[in-house]
């Protein structure tokens, strides 16, 4: 298939050359470079002749290499934190509830503390029935035994204290209106990908390894098994009808994105080839990106994931030919680590495995990022965390991108050209799709208010609306 081409040149509005904060006031402090995730999204996954109308707000986006260079980028002031489930109260969301995986422990694929895995499923139907996506959940991780034990406590590491149900919004939304896989007033010929009616799974995260440990610590009472949960859900997944579906999405959002990096060759691996299979990761280009004090806060983070939970051969390959109904019990045979194609730690060592950078450009498998360039959940966390600033000259512009001093904004922008560079080889293949906007946010596809707003004051303001065609051609 083919993704936008470097002629098809969608003009991006900016106020000048690499500029971090505009002016332009929005009416509505929500960054709305989402209505185009969702546009470029649906493209890439669609693989139709794409003709839309647009309205154009702030919003900055890479679709090939061949113009990453050629790339405005701009931002609003925006901090708002969009993570968790938001929704609006006037209209409730669809809550899914909670099915335990039975069996799963008896083949070792257990949540850190020993109880069941789980997922939600809001089966699909009529177009959309035959067609699967599923999502990864993300929730950060454990990198020793400490935060793993801690975890155990909690909804991320014990299906004991996970919610009985939970809200299906944004990509997984049952409303053709939060959901349309395209819309609105935007006029768009397009097909029969709409989110709204396929099988939505939410496998649920309790490993604390983005799905891919396997291992234990019996003194600590500790069960490292993303791998085998993740196995184990496809598995389920497959004997309720996966096997049949014509398309199937691997997304997930965070941790979950980076699973569905490390996890989308596999993937594809379960279904025969005539299934068009395709992977999502939204916020999950964490980089292995030097903080403001020099170290490097989030290879350490990453490091004591992989060496606690044993992860170098497992997650740095996709196992291929997994048979699908019996994934899981193909890997305990296999001996679980062994026979596996080495295809990063044969040249890297398993942290750096653990950092999609090294390991995007090698997936098979069509792959769409999204990604704010200015992700703020690495700029606390990774970039510029209270540990690396110890005499707190980062803690207003950390909480308020407005505040940031141009010394600041200057290290930033530093970091999305990191984030630019380490997509590069990625982005040449043209079967890879890449939306990386400006925005200070972390996860864009899961809360409505990113992935489709529709009371976004600038979706109805015809006075902006601007005409664009797309024209894609399509075909492998
Ligand atoms: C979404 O799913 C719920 C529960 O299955 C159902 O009651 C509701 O009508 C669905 N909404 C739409 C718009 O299909
Ligand atoms: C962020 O900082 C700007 C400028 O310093 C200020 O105008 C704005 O009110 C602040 N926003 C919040 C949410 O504190
Ligand atoms: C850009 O990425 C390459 C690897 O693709 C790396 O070797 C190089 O150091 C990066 N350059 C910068 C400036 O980050
Ligand atoms: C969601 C939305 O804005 N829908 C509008 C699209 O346009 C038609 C007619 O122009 C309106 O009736 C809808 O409300």
């Amino acid at each position: 298939m083919e993704w936008v081409s470097s002629n098809q040149v969608i003009p991006v509005i900016t106020t000048g050359n690499n500029v971090l904060f505009s002016d332009l006031s929005l009416g509505k402090k929500l960054c709305l470079g989402f209505c185009y995730v969702q546009v470029f999204f649906f493209d890439f996954f669609v693989m139709k002749f794409v003709l839309l109308e647009f309205v154009v707000v702030l919003f900055v986006f890479v679709v090939l290499s061949k113009w990453v260079n050629g790339f405005e980028d701009l931002s609003v002031n925006d901090i708002s934190e969009l993570e968790g489930y938001g929704f609006s109260s006037t209209n409730p969301p669809l809550m899914v509830p909670l099915t335990l995986i039975q069996g799963a422990d008896a083949k070792g694929a257990v949540c850190l503390d020993g109880s069941l895995p789980g997922y939600h499923w809001h089966r699909g139907y009529g177009s959309g029935a035959n067609s699967w996506l599923v999502n990864l959940e993300g929730g950060g991780w454990c990198n020793n035994i400490r935060t793993c034990v801690f975890r155990i406590k909690s909804r991320r590491g014990s299906s004991a204290r996970m919610e009985k149900e939970i809200p299906f919004t944004g990509i997984l939304s049952n409303k053709s209106e939060e959901n349309p896989g395209f819309s609105l007033n935007f006029t768009l010929i397009l097909s029969d990908t709409n989110f709204f009616n396929w099988n939505r799974v939410k496998l649920r995260y309790c490993d604390g390894a983005s799905f891919t440990g396997d291992s234990e610590d019996k003194a600590a009472k500790l069960q490292f098994r993303g791998q085998r949960i993740y196995l184990a859900g496809m598995e389920e997944l497959m004997a309720k009808g996966m096997r049949h579906a014509d398309q199937a999405l691997l997304s997930g959002c965070s941790a979950g994105g980076l699973a569905t990096i490390l996890h989308c060759d596999e993937f594809r691996g379960l279904f025969p080839s005539t299934t068009k299979v395709k992977c999502l990761s939204d916020a999950g280009l964490f980089l292995d990106a030097s903080d403001i004090s020099g170290g490097r806060t989030l290879r350490d983070m990453f490091g004591g994931v992989v060496s606690l939970q044993v992860l170098s051969l497992v997650f740095c390959n996709a196992f291929g030919n997994v048979n699908s109904v019996h994934a899981l019990d193909n890997f305990v045979a296999s001996g679980s680590q062994k026979n596996l194609p080495l295809t990063c730690t044969n040249h890297l060592d398993p942290t750096s495995c653990f950092f999609p950078q090294n390991l995007i450009a090698n997936i098979k498998t069509p792959l769409f990022l999204l990604n704010a360039a200015y992700d703020s959940w690495q700029v606390r966390v990774s970039l510029a965390p209270t540990s690396a600033d110890p005499r707190g000259s980062w803690t207003e512009c950390r909480n308020n991108i407005s505040s940031c001093s141009a010394s600041q904004i200057k290290f930033l922008q530093d970091f999305r050209n990191q984030m630019l560079n380490a997509t590069k080889d990625f982005s040449v293949p043209e079967q890879n799709g890449l939306f990386i906007n400006s925005c200070y946010t972390h996860c864009q596809s899961e809360n409505p208010d990113t992935w489709f707003s529709d009371n976004s004051p600038h979706i109805h303001n015809k006075d902006n609306v601007v005409m664009q065609g797309i024209a894609q051609s399509v075909g492998d």
